[in-house]
């Protein structure tokens, strides 16, 4: 069916208040949410969906829920998407229940409707889907702490751990050719040439310091190709503000955004947390490009924790490649960003006119540093793939 999404071009047209707040109220309804209903307020912090926490009163406490309306532009078919992300958080909570805990705070859970399904249709055609927050937990937006950013590496390694033997033939691709980064310079190609916008001229320094990268950064995808990488069960966007943590410990909870939950690389997934975590700003459009270099503690300190959940479980080859993840899935990001800046941002949600074109700037920026140290990057993840 076709969906109407109220988007144009991947932004909500509606800005009004009332019929949001009726909206609002109508998927609580829906998803048959007890207590009394207090207030809600908008997330900001994706570039997809469109996020609301929830609140509501009962038995004595304050229960909060996260409301999202799923973007069709990306997700074209988001029935194939919830039915991923029931299937994997279900099988993540029955293996966590079998070693005798209660898996409440350590995986997601997704309301159903009187009908058992996973999402609500409204009469405009918005997708809707429900999730109870998990009490007692933060999700930074994005942070300097080195204990954190380990217990992110841990959420993500224990992720793919939990599926490992999950049947990667069930999965849906929701979005086929997501990391396929061979594509994505092609569409970065197609948009400089189409140039639509007139942007191109601009940015022209900034294209050739992304084409300069792109035999290293299709690297992993090549090696998939030529078998010597395997796919796994992969998270597919690990940055960390997508980990919950325990609000008291800073111990991770669980992973969080299971959109693109999808067949991929190991190496994709440690890549792309790494894009977010190591660097000396954590801000995905910082401008000021003398902040932006890879920050070797942090690196270590994802490394640290990522590999202590993966090793034993991965090849040498997939261990081999994780540094040339992080390369990858840096400049991967940054050409889309690109692309989508000279397509005129239509994808990724933004704040300000030229923000895609400061992330672009900011990613190639970091991909250049991580180049550079390769081999110190190699190194660390070395160490701990040897450690006992
Ligand atoms: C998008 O909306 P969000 O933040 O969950 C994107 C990821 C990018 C990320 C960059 C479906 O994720 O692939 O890495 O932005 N998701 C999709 O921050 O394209
Ligand atoms: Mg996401």
């Amino acid at each position: 069916m076709a969906f109407n999404d109220n988007v144009y071009k991947g932004k909500l047209l509606f800005v009004d208040k009332f019929q949001e707040q009726q909206q609002i109220l109508e998927v609580c309804r829906r998803f048959n949410l007890q207590g009394e209903y207090r207030y809600y307020e908008q997330i900001n912090s994706g570039h997809i969906n469109t996020t609301y926490c929830v609140y509501y009163f009962r038995d004595g406490e304050i229960k909060d829920y996260i409301l999202q309306r799923v973007n069709t532009y990306v997700f074209k078919d988001p029935y194939t998407v919830m039915d991923n992300i029931s299937s994997v958080t279900e099988y993540i909570r029955a293996k966590i229940k079998a070693t005798g805990i209660s898996a409440k705070r350590f995986v997601l859970h997704y309301s159903t409707t009187e009908t058992g399904e996973y999402y609500t249709l409204l009469p405009d055609g918005g997708f809707w889907r429900c999730c109870r927050y998990i009490d007692g937990s933060i999700s930074p937006l994005d942070t300097n702490d080195l204990f954190l950013i380990e217990q992110s590496g841990r959420a993500f390694g224990e992720f793919q751990m939990y599926l490992a033997d999950y049947p990667i033939e069930k999965l849906n691709i929701v979005i086929p050719h997501f990391h396929n980064t061979i594509r994505r310079y092609d569409a970065l190609r197609k948009a400089v040439s189409e140039d639509v916008m007139r942007r191109a001229r601009e940015a022209e320094a900034l294209i050739q310091q992304y084409y300069a990268l792109e035999d290293v950064a299709t690297e992993p995808y090549r090696l998939q190709k030529q078998g010597v990488l395997p796919l796994r069960v992969t998270h597919n966007d690990t940055k960390t503000s997508n980990v919950l943590f325990d609000s008291h410990t800073h111990e991770r909870l669980t992973v969080i955004d299971l959109d693109t939950v999808m067949p991929g690389l190991v190496a994709f997934d440690f890549g792309d947390a790494i894009r977010m975590a190591a660097s000396t700003s954590p801000k995905e459009d910082e401008r000021d490009l003398s902040k932006v270099k890879l920050d070797m503690e942090k690196f270590e300190a994802f490394t640290k924790g990522f590999v202590h959940e993966v090793k034993g479980a991965i090849t040498q080859a997939e261990m081999d490649s994780l540094a040339m993840g992080a390369l990858a899935m840096t400049t991967e990001c940054g050409v889309r960003f690109l692309t989508d800046y000279l397509e005129g941002d239509k994808y990724f949600r933004i704040h300000y006119p030229e923000q895609n074109l400061a992330r672009a700037m900011r990613h190639v920026v970091l991909a250049q540093d991580m180049l550079k140290r390769m081999d110190e990057m190699k190194d660390i993840v070395k160490k701990y793939s040897e450690e006992n």
